[in-house]
C-alpha cells in the first residue's frame, strides 16, 4: 500500500531539565549538524524545521520532595505539548528533537489527545534501555526523565499528570497502548510497578532469546489503518559501543543490525505518525557519531531501506 509522503515538522527542545547529566540540551543542534533535514528530504519527505522551543534554563538544583526541577519540567512539557498538538492539527508528522526524555510526556500527551479527536487507535513504541516508570518514592535520583511513562499513566506529581490527562480526566496512556523494547535497566521498585501496571516489555533478554524480528512482529501486532503509531526513541536504547553520546549508558543494547531491523519493521507498518528522538548528549559524544547514527536510523524509520529493494516474499 502506497502512502503519500508526510510533511515532517522538526521541533527542537533544547533542554536537559529532567536528566542527571548536563548536555542533552545540545541534542537538537547536533541532529541538525548531522544532516537530519537533508537526509529526510533525500527520501522524498517534505521537512519543516520549526526551530527551537524556548523554555526555562536548567537551575541545576537537588531534588525537592522527590523531584528535580519540577516547575521547569512542567514548563518545558507544556511547550512541547502545544507544539506537537499544533503540528498534528496541521496534518504534519511532529519529530521532537530532545532534549531529555522527560519531554516524552508532553509529546505523547499531545498525541493521545489528537488520537481522541481524530478517532484513532494509539500505539506507542518506547525504545529505551530504561522503563522510565519511576515515582517520587521509587526514584533513586529524582530525575524526571526516569518518570514520564508513569506520569502518562496518571502516576506522578499533580502538575505533570494533569498535563497528561484527557478531557474526561482519564490518563493519556494505558498499558494496552504501549510496548517497551530494549529495556535492560529498571530500578527495583520500578520493576514491581511496571508489572503491577501490566506493561508489555520486550527486554534485552527477550530480544536475545526471540530475536528482533519476532519482537517487532509482536510489538506491532494489532497495528492497522486506524492506528496512530508513535515512536519514543531514547538513544540509550542502542548499545553504548555504537552510541556513547548519552548520559545514562547501559551495556548490552541492540546491535547496529538489530536496531536497523527494528526501524525497518516500523517503517513497513506504514503507520508512523509522530516521533521523539531524545537523550542524545553531544557533550559525551565522539565527533558527533551518535547523532549521525541516530540520523541513519531515523532514515530507516522513514523507509530508507524499504525503498532500496524489493522485499522478498515472507
Ligand atoms: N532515561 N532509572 C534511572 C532513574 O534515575 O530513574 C535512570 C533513568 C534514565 C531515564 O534515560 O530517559
Ligand atoms: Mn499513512
Ligand atoms: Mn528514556
Ligand atoms: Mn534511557
Amino acid at each position: 500500500v502506497q502512502h503519500a509522503a508526510p510533511t515532517v515538522a522538526l521541533i527542537g527542545a533544547p533542554t536537559d531539565i529532567g536528566a542527571g547529566a548536563r548536555g542533552a540540551s545540545m541534542g537538537p543542534e547536533a541532529l541538525r549538524v548531522a544532516g537530519l533535514q537533508s537526509a529526510l528530504e533525500s527520501h522524498g519527505l517534505h521537512v519543516l524545521d520549526r526551530g527551537n522551543l524556548n523554555g526555562p534554563a536548567n537551575p541545576w538544583q537537588p531534588p525537592l520532595e522527590g523531584y528535580r526541577h519540577l516547575p521547569e519540567v512542567v514548563a518545558w512539557n507544556q511547550l512541547v505539548f502545544d507544539a506537537v498538538r499544533a503540528e498534528l492539527q496541521a496534518g504534519h508528522l511532529p519529530l521532537l528533537l530532545g532534549g531529555d526524555h522527560c519531554l516524552g510526556l508532553g509529546s505523547i500527551a499531545a498525541v493521545a489527545r489528537h488520537c481522541l479527536d481524530a478517532g484513532k487507535q494509539l500505539r506507542v513504541l518506547w525504545l529505551d534501555a530504561h522503563a522510565d516508570f519511576n515515582t517520587s518514592t521509587l526514584t533513586p535520583s529524582g530525575n524526571l526523565h526516569g518518570m514520564p511513562v508513569a506520569c502518562l499513566f496518571g502516576l506522578g506529581p499533580d502538575p505533570l499528570t494533569r498535563l497528561a490527562r484527557l478531557p474526561d480526566g482519564s490518563p493519556a496512556l494505558r498499558a494496552a497502548q504501549i510496548r517497551q523494547i530494549g529495556i535492560r535497566s529498571v530500578d527495583a521498585g520500578e520493576k514491581e510497578l511496571v508489572h503491577a501496571q501490566g506493561l508489555e516489555v520486550y527486554d534485552m533478554r527477550f530480544i536475545d532469546e526471540t530475536g528482533m524480528r519476532e519482537t517487532m512482529q509482536r510489538a506491532l501486532a494489532g497495528v492497522d489503518e486506524s492506528t496512530h503509531l508513535h515512536v519514543s526513541f531514547d538513544v540509550d536504547f542502542l548499545d553504548p559501543e555504537l552510541a556513547p553520546g548519552v548520559g545514562t549508558t547501559v551495556a548490552g543494547g541492540p546491535t547496529y543490525r538489530e536496531a536497523q531491523l527494528c526501524m525497518e519493521m516500523i517503517a513497513d507498518s506504514g503507520r508512523l505518525a509522530s516521533l521523539d528522538i531524545v537523550e542524545l548528549n553531544p557533550a559525551l559524544d565522539v565527533r558527533n557519531k551518535t547523532a549521525c547514527l541516530a540520523v541513519d536510523l531515523i532514515e530507516s524509520l522513514f523507509g530508507k531501506s524499504t525503498l532500496m529493494r524489493q522485499r522478498p516474499a515472507q
